[in-house]
């Protein structure tokens, strides 16, 4: 099935040398992980914006843990979705005129087979010690509710991204520099309600990209963009390839 506007994306994405991707909370929904915000939202009862903070951890931390070791033991039994896998297919296509700017914590992009992935919020399969600042790969295994760092006993954190906090600033380098020099933006499963990420397509717009809109209900984003695609991004992102 294609729409006209389906074809019209198909036609920008054609017709781009530089294509950079923004994807939020909304392309892992296909595979079963909870989004952030509306109905079904993370943290019962309680705002993201309430719990994803440096305060919030230094209050309760044992809180805090519970909050990521649930969604880390989530992650063992989801797998990517046909979004994650047409991502895939458009940088073997386009090679390094792609970039792929992600928000989502999950490496749902990597396991799919993304290799070149921007992760401006951090990974949730990484921790990192409040004491001594390393850094360290714990995909799977299960966490206390107060995990310490092996060479300093100092208290671990998730190495993602809370408010209030900088983001990984050569990450998010590479990332404005990518949208400052596209030809097309496609902006994939996220409410734009985050900065700066959500900012990105403020950058892509007013350097003259041609900025694509992919989600399931209007953003603050939408208009903004050039066009958009309403709908799953599992079903929507393989027909655009099938269209290139
Ligand atoms: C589908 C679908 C399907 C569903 N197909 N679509 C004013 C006051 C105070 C602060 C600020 C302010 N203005 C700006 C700020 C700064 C602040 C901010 O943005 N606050 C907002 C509340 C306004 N930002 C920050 O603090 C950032 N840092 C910063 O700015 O540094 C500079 C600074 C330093 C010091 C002081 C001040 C500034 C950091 C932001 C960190 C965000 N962290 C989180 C948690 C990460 C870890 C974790 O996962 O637990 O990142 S919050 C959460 O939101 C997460 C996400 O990456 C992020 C974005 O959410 P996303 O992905 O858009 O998800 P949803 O749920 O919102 O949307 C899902 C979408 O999918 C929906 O639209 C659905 O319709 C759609 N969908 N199914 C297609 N199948
Ligand atoms: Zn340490």
């Amino acid at each position: 099935m294609t729409s006209p506007d389906l074809n019209q994306a198909a036609d920008m994405v054609r017709a781009a040398g530089r294509l950079a991707v923004l994807t939020g909370a909304g392309i892992s929904a296909e595979s079963g992980l909870a989004t952030f915000r509306g109905a079904g939202g993370l943290w019962a009862g309680q705002r993201i914006e309430d719990v994803a903070t440096p305060q919030a951890f230094a209050r309760d931390p044992q809180q805090v843990w519970r909050f990521y070791n649930a969604r880390r033991a989530g992650l063992a039994t989801v797998r990517p979705n046909p979004g994650h896998v047409a991502l895939v297919a458009l940088e073997d296509r386009l090679g390094p005129s792609f970039t792929l700017v992600t928000q989502n914590v999950d490496g749902l992009h990597q396991a799919a087979g993304s290799r070149n992935v921007l992760e401006i919020h951090g990974s949730i399969r990484r921790v990192r010690c409040t004491a001594c600042h390393a850094r360290s790969e714990r995909p799977t295994e299960t966490l206390s509710e107060m995990p310490t760092c092996t060479t300093c006993q100092g208290l671990l954190r998730p190495d993602v991204v809370w408010f209030g906090e900088m983001l990984p600033l050569d990450i998010w380098a590479r990332a404005e520099l990518a949208v400052q020099d596209c030809d097309c933006f496609l902006v994939i499963g996220t409410s734009a309600f985050v900065y700066p990420a959500a900012g990105l397509i403020m950058t892509a717009r007013d350097q003259g990209a041609r900025v694509i809109e992919i989600n399931l209900d209007e953003t603050d984003a939408s208009r903004r963009v050039a066009l958009s695609l309403r709908g799953p991004s599992g079903v929507i992102l393989p027909e655009l390839l099938r269209l290139l």
